[in-house]
């Protein structure tokens, strides 16, 4: 019998949240994965380290390669080495605050980077590569009006990391109807995990509530209560980037859950799980979340975590997705914080 020929996937952002859920998954779906992984002083592979021990490395499907999307020579000599079948690019500086403090290199990594991949696939001609390009719902920016955002929506940016993602996403659109290449986007709403980043507002919220429930941590610290934001769980967001690549033709999806909460429900969700009775005082800055129990402030509100232009208000409009990739979450937002908690609860 003849041997079906493995798939090979490059993954760009292997070490972050999403890249560790779709090379799990990817490997499940029996691909061969390499992953770039920038240099760093300490190890940071904390999110793929199970994987590498759980491999059969007499199978060779998971391999790591250095490298870094601010350097095209490095990026162009792995694809050109590897000539993957498909490729996602989910390396970003992906921290929208922080791309206030450091815009000039958002945009080298998160807009250049997608360029620099592209551009790679189009010289040396792989015809037959797929790309994925991590976008955004941070695009759509200032909503005029709160309804669900679809494909259609227009985007109007309120950071450099959003107007980066603009960029790689009409990149994206750009190579794909210059050189014909399979260049995806899915525009993917919030997406949350037990492996989020500690400085992402609801690992920081659930992280900080597990630890003043535990005695090890007096408060909790946040900006803007009022965003509005779709939170889904990254595990289910990592299929429909697969599904996004197997679709027959490149276009761009939106992935989000089409339900909305406010950071401060957030809050009062995780607080209620905990058993923790909070009640609110205060407005603004002034706002606290008290312990009804010990009388405790247990959450605050600090200018320093406010952005100078805010995104107040997110939810997308999946429809097409459902439709055609077959795609709908399947972990709703309360089942992602009980996940999100259980593993907190489980730090030593
Ligand atoms: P993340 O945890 O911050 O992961 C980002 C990844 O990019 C990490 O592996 C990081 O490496 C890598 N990276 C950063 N700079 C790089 C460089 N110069 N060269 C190579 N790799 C680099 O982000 P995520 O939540 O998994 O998100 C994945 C992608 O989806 C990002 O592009 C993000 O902007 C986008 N996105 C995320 C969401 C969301 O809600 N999570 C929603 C929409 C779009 P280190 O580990 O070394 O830092
Ligand atoms: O958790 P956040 O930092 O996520 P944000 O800014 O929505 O960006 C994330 O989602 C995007 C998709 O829309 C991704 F493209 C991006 O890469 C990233 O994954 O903040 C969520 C909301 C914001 O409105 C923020 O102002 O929470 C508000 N917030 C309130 N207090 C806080 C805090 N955000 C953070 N990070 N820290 C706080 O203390």
């Amino acid at each position: 019998m003849a041997k079906i020929k493995k798939k090979v996937a490059l993954i760009f952002g292997i070490t972050g949240q999403d890249g560790s859920y779709l090379a799990e998954l990817l490997l499940k779906k029996n691909y061969i994965i390499h992953g770039v992984k920038r240099r760093s002083s300490s190890a940071n592979t904390e999110r793929v380290d199970h994987i590498f021990d759980s491999i059969d490395f007499s199978n060779k499907n998971f391999f790591i390669h250095y490298g870094d999307i601010s350097d095209s020579t490095s990026t162009l000599n792995i694809i050109n080495k590897i000539k993957p079948d498909e490729i996602y690019n989910l390396a970003a500086q992906s921290h929208v605050r922080v791309s206030f403090d450091i815009p000039e290199y958002t945009a080298d990594i998160t807009a250049l980077g997608s360029l620099r991949i592209l551009e790679a696939i189009r010289i040396l001609r792989l015809n037959k590569t797929k790309y994925y390009q991590a976008s955004s719902s941070e695009m759509y920016g200032l909503v005029k009006n709160k309804k669900s955002l679809n494909e259609k929506t227009p985007f109007h940016p309120r950071s450099v990391y959003g107007i980066s993602k603009v960029f790689a996403y009409n990149t994206t659109v750009h190579y794909r109807e210059a050189y014909g290449i399979f260049a995806s986007n899915g525009i993917l709403f919030n997406h949350e995990s037990p492996r989020r980043g500690p400085t992402f507002v609801t690992k920081k919220i659930v992280q900080g509530l597990v630890r003043v429930k535990q005695g090890l941590q007096k408060k909790v610290t946040l900006g803007n209560l009022y965003a509005i934001r779709d939170w889904g769980h990254a595990k289910d967001y990592a299929v429909s980037m697969w599904k996004i690549l197997q679709y027959k033709k490149p276009d761009d999806w939106v992935i989000a859950t089409n339900k909305d909460n406010t950071v401060k429900k957030f809050v009062d969700t995780v607080a209620r799980k905990l058993d923790i009775k909070l009640s609110w005082r205060g407005k603004g800055i002034q706002e606290k979340g008290i312990d009804k129990k010990t009388g405790n402030v247990i959450v605050d509100v600090d200018k320093k975590f406010f952005r100078p232009t805010e995104v107040d208000f997110l939810r997308g409009d999946f429809s097409k997705a459902r439709k055609y990739l077959k795609w709908k979450p399947a972990i709703s937002t309360n089942e992602l914080i009980d996940d999100m908690i259980e593993e907190e609860l489980s730090v030593d």
